[in-house]
């Protein structure tokens, strides 16, 4: 069957490359990108994906924090963001962040808590550590997967030291892991039109690799459907390929769905159909072959389209969220939150078999509380 559909495909030769096990170029990358064969791309991405993680679809049960809004980047791209004097700018205090945190906990007792924010000029660096001691102290058994890449450079620089002084500090303090955030696209030119004040892309991936080599992993993202090529997707997806043969500490790649509205951004946008998603998810299947897993975020993507995803090389849900203010502040009309049960349905409706996971793909089981059991840092 799958041979007759290679047969009459127009990218036979990369996907049967694919399916042997072979790396794919930047090239093939393109031409996968710019084939109409989405089904014959997406056949051979979910046969990758069920070779390396058979009928499991992963989900946690987790809860989002955003703890400011306040963010000195500005990047054109971003509804959240707020200058320290606008009215609707959030600071949230430590314990404001910890009573947060609580709500939920007695109904869904998560495993995890996905701490970030903007670069927020003001705040100093023991605000960080405090943060997360005071978040181990009152959840001692909770995953605390916090501050993006880009977010540990500007805490870093608040504390004056090297980034790798300041992971150091961090992790004593409770970070467990990093999320994926702020990667965008790696592209020079993508990042002088929309964040020319970001972190720049190889100091993401320096961040990255001192995280890993300290043993501290990570997810990695690429923001998509804005200003970026065809050949601008792929080659980010080789730069996070090739950092991850050296230090093997990424978990999961995210692409995260270009959201308009409240932007900066009004023209020159690439026309983003639901087939290019998915086309965009299953070629990352095929290129990340070092990626242990595809993330299909239903909080971006749509609920619908992320359990489709599923067949189109993802392999994880992500999770309850609670509370969401990125892509819901422009424009999101996903729900914030799907309960454990939804997620699970969801998911059983793919013909694919639900796990709960935490943070670091550890299966989770659940005392007849409802407390997570078997849970290993
Ligand atoms: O870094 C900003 C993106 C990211 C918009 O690691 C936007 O498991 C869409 O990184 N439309 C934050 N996206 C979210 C994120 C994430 C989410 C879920 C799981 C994980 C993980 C990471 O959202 C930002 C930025 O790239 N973003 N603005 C927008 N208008």
């Amino acid at each position: 069957m799958i041979e007759r559909m290679l047969e009459n495909s127009d990218v036979s030769d990369i996907l049967q490359r694919a399916l042997d096990g072979e790396r794919l170029g930047l090239d093939d990358g393109i031409r996968l990108l710019q084939s109409k064969n989405l089904a014959a791309i997406g056949a051979v991405a979910n046969i990758v994906r069920w070779r390396l993680n058979g009928s499991r679809s992963y989900y946690i049960v987790n809860r989002h924090i955003n703890y400011t809004n306040v963010c000195k980047n500005k990047c054109r791209f971003c509804a959240f963001y707020k200058s320290p004097d606008d009215p609707t700018a959030i600071r949230m205090s430590i314990s404001e962040v910890s009573d947060r945190a609580a709500q939920m906990y007695d109904q869904i007792k998560f495993t995890e808590l996905h701490i970030v924010g903007g670069c927020d000029p003001d705040l100093p660096f023991d605000y960080y550590t405090n943060l997360l001691s005071s978040l181990k102290s009152r959840f001692p058994t909770v995953h605390l997967q916090a501050f993006t890449a880009v977010e540990i450079a500007h805490i870093a620089e608040a504390g004056r030291m090297t980034v790798k002084e300041a992971l150091k500090i961090l992790r004593e303090s409770g970070l467990d892991s990093i999320p994926g955030g702020g990667a965008e696209v790696f592209s020079a030119r993508v990042r002088s039109a929309l964040c020319p004040s970001k972190l720049p892309p190889d100091k993401w991936l320096e961040v990255m690799r001192e995280a890993h080599s300290l043993g501290i992993r990570s997810n990695a993202t690429m923001l998509y459907g804005h200003i970026e090529t065809d050949a601008e997707r792929v080659e980010h997806l080789i730069k996070l390929r090739d950092l991850q043969d050296e230090t093997h500490g990424f978990m999961a790649f995210i692409p995260l769905k270009f959201h308009i509205e409240n932007t900066d951004i009004n023209q020159g946008l690439r026309r983003q159909s639901s087939t290019d998603d998915l086309k965009l998810f299953a070629i990352s299947r095929l290129i990340l072959d070092n990626f242990p897993h595809i993330k299909a975020f239903w909080i971006m993507l749509g609920v619908k389209l992320a359990q489709i995803a599923l067949s189109f090389g993802a392999d994880d849900f992500d999770g309850t969220v609670v509370e969401e203010h990125i892509t819901h502040s422009a424009g999101a009309k996903t729900p914030e939150y799907l309960t454990p049960q939804e997620i699970r349905d969801l998911i059983s409706e793919t013909g694919t078999v639900p796990v709960e996971r935490d943070t670091l793909y550890n299966e989770v089981t659940r005392d007849e509380t409802g407390m997570p059991a078997l849970l290993k840092r």
